[in-house]
């Protein structure tokens, strides 16, 4: 049997491929294992500076298994979402969101569900110009999951949150793109080829200081404006003792290209 979840790495760069492809690369119990295993190598290989999440076929993530969601002998114990969510999706979530690398979720195709969310716990977020996106949750009669009601409203606003979220309708990669939601958008024939190039490139940029803006930025989210200059004046008085900020400034006055190495000390 393939492996539900490829990984690889070039570059620099952990490219990690949901690989369920003839299901649209539905989230099941192999892929949630393989996506624990992939982040666990990628937060101890400090060789590894940014990663790229993406989708095997057609699709970026349908959202969970729903072949599997009541079926088996254990169907009663599969109703407790909650369950599911406390053991799966949250700590996934909350892994990306703390990561100290870049992610780029690379939205190769349909992103439905928990799927379009787990691409919103991403740091940046393409899409290929075919992909689409649905909260699709209504039409089973479930809530936005793995961060959705967080991430959305955000991202896009109340207004096209509670939108979204309610009626569950499928909108088109130019629309995300125009919402806000995705950062860039990719013809599909050169997609994979730019989101390797975009996630290498950060892999060469500062790296400590790109895993301090993501605790920045996690941080603003629930901040005041005091909290967060605090905040800011911490994380910068690590940045200014790492080599990066001594080569970034030295490249500057030489009127080079910065050699940055991504080391804390
Ligand atoms: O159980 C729990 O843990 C609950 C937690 C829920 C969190 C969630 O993510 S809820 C949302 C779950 N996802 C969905 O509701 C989306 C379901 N899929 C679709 O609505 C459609 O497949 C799409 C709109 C995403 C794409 O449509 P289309 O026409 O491009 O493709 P398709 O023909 O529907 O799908 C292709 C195959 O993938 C098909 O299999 P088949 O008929 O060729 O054997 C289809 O059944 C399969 N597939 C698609 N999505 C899923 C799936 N199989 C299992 N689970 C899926 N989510």
């Amino acid at each position: 049997m393939a492996e539900a979840v490829l990984f690889e790495v070039k570059d620099d760069v952990a490219i990690v491929t949901l690989n369920r492809p003839e299901r649209l690369n539905a989230l099941n119990e192999d892929i949630h294992a393989g996506l624990r295993a992939a982040f666990e190598r990628i937060e101890g290989d400090e060789g590894i500076r940014a990663v790229l999440l993406t989708g095997a076929g057609r699709g970026f993530c349908a959202g969970a298994d729903l072949m599997q969601s009541l079926a088996g002998a254990s169907a009663a114990e599969k109703r407790d979402l909650g369950a599911s969510l406390e053991k799966d999706y949250n700590p996934l979530v909350r892994r990306m969101r703390a990561l100290p690398k870049p992610i780029v979720a690379a939205v190769n195709g349909v992103a439905a569900g928990a799927g379009m969310n787990l691409a919103l716990a991403g740091d940046i977020i393409i899409a290929a110009k075919s992909a689409n996106f649905t909260q699709a949750f209504v039409r089973i009669g479930l809530i936005p999951d793995a961060g959705g009601t967080y991430f959305l409203p955000r991202l896009i606003g109340e207004a096209r949150a509670r939108a979204l979220a309610m009626l569950g309708e499928t909108i088109t990669a130019e629309q995300a793109l125009e919402f806000g939601l995705v950062y860039r958008l990719f013809d599909d024939a050169v997609f994979q080829e730019e989101a390797l190039k975009m996630a290498i490139g950060l892999a060469q940029k500062p790296t400590q200081a790109l895993a301090a803006m993501k605790t920045a930025l996690n941080g603003s989210a629930d901040n005041g404006l005091d909290a967060q200059l605090d905040l800011e004046r911490d994380l910068q008085r690590k940045m200014g003792y790492t080599p990066d900020f001594v080569e970034g400034v030295k490249a500057f006055v030489e009127k080079r290209p910065a050699r940055f190495t991504g080391r804390a000390g």
